[in-house]
């Protein structure tokens, strides 16, 4: 006859509590990287002409491929437009974008409809990759309290229609 070696009670209660609470700190985690990606690199903020970030704006690499670098500042997205322009970037449809961001000042975040919010800390490079595959305008505000002006801070995405 079998004997059937059960645990007492209390072990299964204890496995069973590290078991969640693994899981718990796993999932806790792991989201909060969805929500927030770690930073690609560092960048001196006092220095910015003299990185990357010395070119900003729509940059092409391959074709329907882009880099576009912006500089997050008091209180707008600086992609080498002029402080009055209205700040607008048009991208072609089923391009797939490289945002790379920084900021200059104080810490900003951006967020495109569907994607990560960015954190956008000085002295710190953020990076994502985004397919545009649907012709649509997206509005990007700065998301995290920046000063008087920071309701100003926008930009506007253009994803234009692929010609037929
Ligand atoms: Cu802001």
């Amino acid at each position: 006859m079998p004997i059937s070696k059960k645990p007492p009670a209390w072990i299964i209660f204890i496995c069973l509590l590290c078991g969640i609470s693994i899981s718990l700190f796993v999932a806790f985690f792991a989201v909060n990287l969805a929500r927030n990606p770690p930073p690609v690199g560092t960048v001196d903020p006092m220095r910015l002409n003299q990185s990357e970030f010395r070119q900003l704006g729509l940059i092409p690499t391959t074709p329907q491929h882009y880099i576009l670098r912006i500089v997050a500042k008091e209180w707008f997205f600086d992609f080498g437009q002029s402080r009055d322009a209205p700040a607008i970037i048009t991208i072609p449809q089923h391009s797939t974008v490289t945002l790379t961001t920084t900021s200059m000042d104080v810490i900003h975040s951006l967020q495109i409809t569907g994607q990560p919010i960015v954190t956008i800390v000085p002295g710190k490079i953020q990076q994502q990759i985004i397919v545009f595959d649907t012709a649509q305008t997206y509005t990007i505000r700065c998301g995290a309290y920046c000063g008087p002006k920071h309701n100003q801070m926008q930009l506007l995405l253009v994803i234009t229609p692929a010609p037929e």
